[in-house]
């Protein structure tokens, strides 16, 4: 297929892949998407939800207009109620008595601009963004070991290595495409080795040779061991090593490390000493299971020296590697989105940086010091020290750790901004003012990928309602605060030309970032602007770093940081068990977008507990029940899923569910705000809690044309095609059946009915005209029934079906959906398998496409394969 004419160049806005995306309008008012061959990052591909970003532009729910305390209002109205009540706030307390709290899926103009403004204009540094819960525990290990926030290495790099180390990624469901890539390098070279540690089973562990399921929270002890064995096996680089320092006070803390803490075999344990301390070309890729974590930053170092050690690292198929979660992670660091940061990977304690910063932005007042990091921040607006807050692009009274606590906080805040393309969020709720902002087709900008790549994200269609990009927003607050010759952009090219000017200035001071080359950039070449490798400067395009020893510290040498590491917060006898919490394959975050398409959410559409045979026996949970998890902390109900995938003791809750999904379903109401002292990143892999059965009068399962409005102690709800479900549960059972129906879907109606009292079921069933609208079906059990066929007789005409609620003969039920472009249940695949023999991956894409598009699936596919190997 050939891009029409009209087709914009973009990037996909989710993951720090980066993948290009080619749109075009779809003739009625949507687009059409595509994976650019052209880009870099995907040469092509996307995965399910970088092709599904058709499905979710849907302008319902959309904020369409400025708000203030709920009623709607003009953008002069707010933006002046927003200028006076900050400059207000300034006067009276000072400028550390106000905060923003930004995002890395922000553009980094927008970034830029925010940041300008707070620490060059207000003065205060008190800006901190959802990085902190993300990528800050990176950003302090890279800091330590080079000098600066370098990542080192390519994409490339993965492909050419000859041993891959995954730790704490589940890179298939996270970053697929670069995933994919690693899948097609190893099938080119199945020489090449794959190890992923995880406490968990992961998908990704269907491409390794070997998996760690490592004792949760112990990588530090397992890369000092590592450490130890580089040293003891003649694996270090003297060469390299005389341009690092630390390296001997680093030896020796390594070798106390002890085995038995990993948990792992002992000959597991030697076959991955043997392969890392064996292998040249080596990539060792980390996330969230490495940065979220007390000790996360010592982490990162003590993979760091490993790589420092033996000097393997920025040559080709070499290095750390540090994959970044959200599209624009690495451009907010760029700007210095962070409250310790300056703009540029300068150094805000560090005055010669900070007066060089402020004499480019001729700026009033400079933050003189770090300003809060994100939990510490939401504490100052519980306590009171802040005093009016603008929330940018995130959604801290769901993503942040004790979830409650920050969302009272912010309830209870003098003044609350929020900036965001949705009406109704966790957030949304708490706001004095709300900013409607344009939302990733209507934006224009740039964004940088894990790899340090710079993209462009082109506006492919027009701004939603009244909604305005974030950095004009930011530059239309700043002016009404005296500052508008300093905020004077009128499009996002000359903000990047600033930027890029100011890294220049920076590069001088010897940053990293410096694509000064950019500086005098015309819009139309901003607008021409093709995918680029940082740096840009007359020193050095592109590349990798760090292969010729060269590091940023004063001295230009690397440090190695001595790591001892540190256990995670124990369990204790009120809460045995240790929560990890994570990310499914086709949601995003607090699902705002992915949420929408009814193709994403039929994956997996509840909240859930992944817990261990042995653990469920224990505590009495059966299959598919539902468990109350708590911790001091506060409490969930998660539906109950039985799987030795997890390590008994360790659970695992996916954290995307939100006050509009799932209520009970949040699970950052558990996680303690518990941070790494170094980089100020929560623990959120590992909070203590207690589990109980959740005891359920009835359980019940809604479907509907119309909006749902459940009122139980538990519900989960999801987009289905042609309308909503919803997954319910209570305590005791409603006076009336019929008005709990009635008001569960808004209807008025007399329902069908059927009451089967010897099994306690009741099923209730609205016709309009003669078509299915609305059914709920309740039962004492969790609800047996096929969830794809019933949602499939919405708008049918057979209300007996839907009351028999099983599949017709002719419609056999498909089970849970596995592959998401092709629509493709488990069942399917299972009896597909079964049926035709089929072996592989590939055999079951020819038979049934499943698999052949995004490839996102073909994990699942080959576990289905395994599982009917063994039967
Ligand atoms: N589908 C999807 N993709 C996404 C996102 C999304 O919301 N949905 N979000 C994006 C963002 S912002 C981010 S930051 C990334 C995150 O990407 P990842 O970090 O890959 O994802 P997570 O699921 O948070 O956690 C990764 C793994 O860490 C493991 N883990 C937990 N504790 C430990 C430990 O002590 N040691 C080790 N070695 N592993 C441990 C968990 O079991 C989990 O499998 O994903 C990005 N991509
Ligand atoms: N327990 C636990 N908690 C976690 C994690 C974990 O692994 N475990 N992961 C953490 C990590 S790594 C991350 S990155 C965070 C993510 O957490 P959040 O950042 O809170 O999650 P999102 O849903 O991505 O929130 C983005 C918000 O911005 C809005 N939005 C989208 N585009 C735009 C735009 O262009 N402009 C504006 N103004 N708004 C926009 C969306 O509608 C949405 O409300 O969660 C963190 N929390
Ligand atoms: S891997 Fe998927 S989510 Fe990530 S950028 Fe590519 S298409 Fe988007
Ligand atoms: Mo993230």
């Amino acid at each position: 297929m050939h891009p029409a004419v009209s087709t914009i160049r973009t990037t996909c806005p989710y993951c720090g892949v980066g993948c290009g995306v080619l749109a075009s309008p779809d003739g009625t008012g949507g687009l059409n998407i595509m994976g650019d061959p052209a880009h870099p990052a995907n040469r092509g591909r996307l995965c399910v939800k970088g092709s599904a970003l058709g499905e979710t532009l849907d302008r319902q729910g959309r904020l369409l207009a400025p708000r203030i305390h709920g009623r709607e209002a003009s953008w002069d109205d707010a933006l002046d109620l927003v200028a006076a009540r900050f400059a207000e706030t300034i006067a009276e307390h000072g400028p550390d008595s106000v905060a923003f709290y930004v995002s890395g899926q922000l553009l980094t103009e927008d970034y830029y601009a925010a940041n300008k403004l707070m620490k060059g204009f207000i003065g205060s540094a008190n800006i901190d963004t959802n990085s902190r819960l993300c990528m800050a525990s990176s950003v302090a290990g890279h800091r330590r070991a080079f000098g600066t926030d370098t990542v080192p290495g390519l994409y490339e790099d993965l492909e050419q290595a000859d041993l891959v180390v995954l730790t704490g990624s589940n890179l298939a469901w996270c970053h697929p495409v670069l995933f994919q890539r690693l899948v097609a390098a190893k099938e080119a070279r199945p020489e090449m080795r794959v190890v992923v540690i995880d406490p968990r089973r992961t998908a990704t562990c269907d491409l390794a040779d070997l998996h760690l399921a490592i004792a949760p929270g112990a990588d530090a002890v397992l890369f000092n061991l590592l450490l130890a064995a580089i040293a003891e096996r003649g694996a270090v680089n003297q060469y390299f090593i005389s341009n690092v320092n630390g390296f001997d006070a680093t030896i020796h803390a390594a070798r106390e490390a002890d085995p038995a803490a990993t948990g792992l075999s002992a000959e597991d344990l030697e076959r991955f000493l043997d392969l890392w301390t064996g292998t040249e070309k080596v990539v060792t890729v980390y996330s969230q299971g490495i940065n979220q974590s007390e000790s996360g930053s010592d982490k990162v170092n003590a993979i760091l020296n490993c790589h420092l050690a033996t000097g393997r690292i920025g040559r080709p198929g070499m290095g750390p590697f540090s994959v970044t979660g959200q599209p624009n992670a690495m451009g907010g660091r760029e700007v210095g989105g962070l409250a310790n940061m300056l703009a540029c990977h300068l150094d805000i304690e560090n005055a010669t940086h900070r007066s060089a910063v402020q004499d480019f932005w001729a700026a009033p007042r400079m933050a003189e010091r770090p300003g809060l990091k994100a939990v510490d921040m939401f504490r100052a607006v519980e306590d009171g020290r802040i005093k009016a807050l603008w929330i940018m692009c995130t959604n801290p009274a769901v993503s942040m750790p004790e979830a409650d606590r920050v969302a009272r906080a912010i309830a209870g805040c003098d003044f609350v901004v929020v900036s965001d393309m949705v009406a109704e969020t966790d957030t949304t709720r708490l706001a004095h003012v709300l900013l409607p902002a344009t939302g990733w087709a209507e934006k224009d900008g740039t964004v940088t990928n894990s790899e340090r790549r710079i993209s462009r994200q082109r506006r492919s269609m027009a701004p939603a309602g009244q909604a305005r990009d974030d950095w004009r927003i930011i530059a239309d607050v700043a002016t009404r605060m005296g500052w508008g010759e300093h905020f004077a952009w009128t499009n996002p090219a000359q903000i990047y030309a600033e930027h890029a000017a100011l890294s220049g200035v920076a590069g001088r001071l010897g940053s990293d970032f410096d694509i000064s080359s950019h500086a005098g950039i015309t819009r139309d070449a901003y607008d021409r602007l093709e995918p680029f490798l940082w740096p840009q400067s007359p020193r050095k395009s592109g590349g990798r770093f760090f292969g010729d020893g060269r590091f940023h510290h004063p001295d230009g040498k690397a440090r190695m940081i001595p790591v001892t590491p540190r256990a995670p917060q124990s369990v204790s006898a009120e809460h045995p068990y240790r929560l990890n919490t994570g990310r499914v394959r086709d949601h995003w975050h607090t699902m705002t977008r992915t949420g929408i398409s009814a193709r994403l959410s039929r994956h997996l559409a509840e909240p859930y507990l992944e817990i261990h045979p042995r653990d469920a026996e224990a505590l009495g949970l059966s299959v598919a029940s539902l468990a109350r998890v708590s911790s001091p902390e506060g409490t969930a109900i998660l539906r109950v899923l039985v799987t030795d995938r997890v390590a008994p003791g360790h659970p695992f809750a996916p954290i995307h569910w939100t006050g509009q999904t799932a209520p009970s379903g949040r699970v950052d109401v558990l996680v303690p705000g518990v941070t790494d002292p170094v980089s100020g990143q929560p623990a959120s892999k590992s909070a203590p809690v207690a589990i109980a059965p959740f005891r359920a009068a009835w359980y019940g399962y809604a479907i509907s044309a119309g909006p749902i409005i459940p009122a139980s102690a538990y519900w989960a709800r999801a987009a289905i095609e042609g309308g909503w479900q919803a997954e319910l549960a209570g305590e005791a059972d409603p006076e009336c059946w019929m008005d709990h129906a009635r008001a569960l879907f808004g209807l008025r109606d007399e329902p069908l009915t059927v009451h089967d009292r010897a099994k306690g079921q009741i099923r209730l069933a609205f016709m309009r005209e003669g078509r299915l609208q609305a059914a709920l079906f309740i039962a004492r059990e969790p609800v047996g029934l096929s969830r794809s066929h019933l949602g499939s007789l919405l708008g049918g005409e057979n209300a007996g079906d839907a009351l028999a609620g099983r599949p017709g003969g002719d419609r056999p039920d498909h089970g849970a959906l596995v592959c998401a472009c092709f629509n493709v249940g488990v069942n399917l695949i299972r009896s597909t398998i079964g049926a035709q023999r089929l072996t592989t991956v590939d055999e079951v894409g020819a038979a049934l496409r499943a698999g052949t598009n995004c490839g996102s699936c073909r994990p699942e596919i080959k576990a289905l394969l395994a599982s009917a190997a063994r039967a």
